[in-house]
């Protein structure tokens, strides 16, 4: 008798005849794995695998990488850019020419009526960085709008900050081969084994050869936490409190490093005063974790020859992100754990080139970590570009979680938007929808014709997609590494380089300025612009780092190879080359669950999306694994409310609301929902995004709501409803 699957159809795998493999690079994660892809004979892209010469990776992917060359054919590709002159009326297909004209004599027309600063620009962490240090030569030389900023600031931006304050710069000091010598590692807010699979798989590889403890600091009980030896879940948005006290037992038992203290910080007395009122009993009552723990956790690291810190957005995405990492890099700052062999203060990047828009896109400053608020800095873009240095603003302009406030009370009139889809991922985006709708001018560049944002365009340019260009990335451990084109563009759809350089021809000033045309030519520009500079790079070639599967910087010219760690001569960033110790109060102001709005709401990431799914929510082999908005809630609270596993619910804030479908899982606490941001019209209908003072990062992983069971007949409609907008 047959049973089963022997009565259907056996499943075949298609065949897969590479004639070429072409090396590149992952565009997803700042993990930055090496990928070769596969094509055939037809120039057909078919297949991705690792690289095993390439050390990030050693021939692993994540099943995002295992699956990117699908992307290429992905569906609602933008073909053609696409014009209309109001909103809401259809769209005309229409030439390049044309697109880039209209678009060009928009921002003349706002910068001519309302002043220069009043078009915006917002970008991302997922271009090339030639890509973006053009994009930043047309905004700050040519265009001249000081209000130009990326979508790093949801991201990384408390990551930049606090590195700023403590060691002078920006620039991660650790990388990957840490974990090979720590002696302790501790993880703050971030789930590894899904987010960069493949740091986390390094992590194992380590822990295989030798074991270390492995501490997890987050809320919820993630993946990490589950394989962590300790799992500390701490009450939301007081990572510093806990940090603070784990410095105070550290002083106070005479476990800091007072030699490393005294050689190479500054600021130790206002610091240890301040930590000194942290004592772990006090410290317990606000951060959850119990003063055993404190203690114990503060000794294994200061005992530990080596102890390194890591941290993704549980710390980025707080009302203090920049005072969180601040407080990490103090904690290993008096423990002597900077530059050294498994003793690093290193933040997880998040977007693949995060870091390249941080080091050249000029958005928060100008390129190669130079600032606005620099007479020199400015002097030597300005000679370099050919324009007059006074043609630069001497102060950096709105964060892009400022822009769109900015929108709303009149100040910015048209915007431009690369890369980014913030009718998702923005904080509150029914005030981001009043936003759009506002403005006179919205151009959207992106590679999707779909992508929600279109919906209030007037102009839509599509752009081609990872490899169908080519141009460096740089990951989280300072590594660049190069994407080689693999296919040309898809239909009539552009490089982002090509329209920055387009868009540059139509105004006076990009005619005088140049603009290479191709990414090599690019990076000649940068390297040079690197020469001497923290960030160096002038010993790079695009060869060179394909050739070494990634380099990290600083590499100088002539130098065999890259430079691991940062600080490692325990000389930063500030003018007396100390690192400073901060003091860092805290002040609780989240808005917290209460009795009309009893839960917190925590978001995050799941493994098989990336962010707003324009790219993996359209991959089959990844989509299927979470089709639906769904919301983790704990099975007590549950059970208290009447709320079945796999029903619907409407979630409320006071922002507005949302429908998901609820998964049982004791991964996240009574009082607390987690919601996975990837999907259109869910988590971010809700959510508060209180913003960092120094980084302005929104928020996100914190605000109050309630849960309403529902008929599920209802939720399906509204939900359904919640989409179709
Ligand atoms: N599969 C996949 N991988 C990705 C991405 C993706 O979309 N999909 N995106 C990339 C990007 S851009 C980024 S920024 C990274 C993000 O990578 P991660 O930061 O690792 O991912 P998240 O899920 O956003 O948040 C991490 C954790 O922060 C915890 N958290 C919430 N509040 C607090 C708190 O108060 N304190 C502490 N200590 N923890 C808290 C949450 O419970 C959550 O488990 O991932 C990158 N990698
Ligand atoms: N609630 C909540 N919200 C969050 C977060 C959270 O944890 N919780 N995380 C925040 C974080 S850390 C981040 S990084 C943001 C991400 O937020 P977004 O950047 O807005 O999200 P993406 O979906 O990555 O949008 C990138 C867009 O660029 C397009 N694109 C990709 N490659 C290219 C290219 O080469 N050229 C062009 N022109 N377009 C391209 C994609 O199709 C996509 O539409 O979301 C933030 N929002
Ligand atoms: S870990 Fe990140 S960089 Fe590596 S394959 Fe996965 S998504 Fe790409
Ligand atoms: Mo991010």
């Amino acid at each position: 008798m047959l049973f089963g699957r022997t009565r259907k159809n056996p499943i075949t795998l298609p065949k897969r005849e590479v004639t070429n493999w072409v090396y590149t690079t992952c565009g997803y994660c700042s993990t930055g794995c090496s990928i070769e892809v596969g094509v055939n004979g037809q120039g057909e892209a078919v297949t991705s695998r690792g690289v095993g010469s390439a050390d990030v990776n050693r021939g692993k992917l994540c099943i995002k990488g295992i699956f990117e060359h699908e992307l290429f054919y992905s569906k609602n590709r933008g073909t053609r850019p696409l014009l209309r002159q109001q909103t809401h009326t259809p769209f005309q297909e229409t030439t390049w020419d044309q697109a880039l004209d209209h678009t060009s004599l928009e921002i003349k027309r706002i910068q001519q009526t309302y002043g220069r600063d009043s078009f915006a620009i917002v970008s991302t962490g997922q271009l090339m960085t030639e890509e973006f240090y053009t994009l930043g030569k047309l905004a700050r030389g040519v265009i001249g709008t000081n209000n130009y900023d990326g979508n790093t600031t949801l991201c990384m931006a408390s990551a930049v900050s606090g590195y700023k304050r403590s060691f002078g710069s920006d620039g991660p000091p650790g990388c990957y081969d840490d974990f090979s010598h720590t002696e302790c590692l501790l993880a703050f807010g971030s789930n590894l084994p899904e987010q960069h699979p493949i740091i986390y798989w390094r992590l194992r590889q380590a822990l295989e050869k030798r074991k270390f403890p492995v501490i997890v600091v987050d809320p919820r009980v993630t993946m990490f936490a589950q394989f962590a030896d300790m799992h500390l879940p701490i009450t939301p948005g007081t990572d510093v409190v806990l940090l603070n006290s784990l410095a105070h037992v550290i002083l106070q038992e005479g476990l800091a490093d007072m030699r490393y203290i005294a050689a190479h910080t500054s600021g130790h007395e206002e610091f240890s005063a301040l930590v000194a009122q942290y004592n772990p009993v006090m410290a317990a009552k606000i951060c959850g974790i119990d003063e055993d723990t404190i203690r114990n956790v503060a000794r294994l690291y200061a005992k530990a020859n080596a102890a390194m810190s890591i941290w993704t957005m549980g710390i980025n995405q707080s009302t203090h992100g920049s005072d969180g990492v601040v407080a990490i890099n103090n904690l290993n700052l008096i423990t002597g754990n900077i530059g050294k062999p498994g003793g690093t203060s290193l933040s997880i990047t998040g977007q693949c080139n995060a870091m390249g828009t941080r080091e050249w896109s000029s958005c928060s400053g100008l390129p190669g970590y130079r600032l606005l608020e620099n007479a020199q800095d400015r002097q030597e873009i300005a000679d370099f570009w050919g324009v007059d240095p006074e043609f630069f603003p001497k102060k950096r302009g709105l964060f892009q979680t400022d822009i769109f406030p900015a929108i709303e009370t009149g100040q910015i009139k048209g915007l431009w938007l690369v890369a980014t889809n913030p009718m998702t991922s923005m904080p509150n985006t029914g005030r981001i929808r009043k936003t759009l709708e506002k403005l006179e001018f919205l151009v959207v560049q992106d590679n999707y014709s779909d992508v929600e944002t279109t919906e209030y365009a007037h102009v839509y340019l599509p752009a081609s997609i990872w490899a169908e260009k080519e141009g460096v990335m740089t990951n989280t451990e300072r590594r660049v590494n190069v994407i080689r084109n693999v296919l040309k563009p898809y239909a009539d759809s552009k490089p982002d380089l090509w329209i920055f350089n387009q868009m540059a021809r139509r105004f006076a000033g990009g005619q005088k300025i140049k603009f290479p045309e191709t990414a090599p030519k690019v990076f000649d520009e940068m390297r040079t612009l690197s020469k001497g500079r923290f960030l160096d790079i002038s010993g790079m070639t695009h060869d060179l780092i394909e050739t070494n599967r990634g380099i990290q910087w600083p590499m100088t010219q002539g130098a065999a190879t890259g430079t691991p760690r940062l600080y490692s001569d325990g000389r930063f960033n500030h003018p007396d080359r100390k690192a400073k110790l901060i003091a860092l109060p805290f002040i609780d102001n989240n808005e917290r669950p209460d009795t009309d709005y009893p839960f917190w709401m925590n978001s995050g990431r799941v493994i098989e999306h990336f962010h707003t799914r324009t790219r993996t929510g359209k991959l089959g082999n990844l989509n299927k694994f979470s089709p639906t908005p769904y919301m983790e809630m704990n099975p007590d609270a549950a059970h208290a409310l009447g709320v079945a596993h796999m029903s619907y619910v409407r979630i409320v804030s006071r922002r507005g609301d949302a429908v998901v479908m609820v998964q049982l899982t004791h991964r996240v606490p009574r009082d607390m929902v987690f919601i996975p941001f990837h999907f259109h019209e869910c988590v971010n209908r809700v959510s508060l995004g209180l913003l960092d003072p120094y980084s302005r990062q929104p928020a996100f992983k914190q605000c109050a709501v309630r849960v309403e069971s529902m008929s599920q007949q209802a939720a399906a409609v509204l939900n359904l409803a919640a989409r179709s907008f």
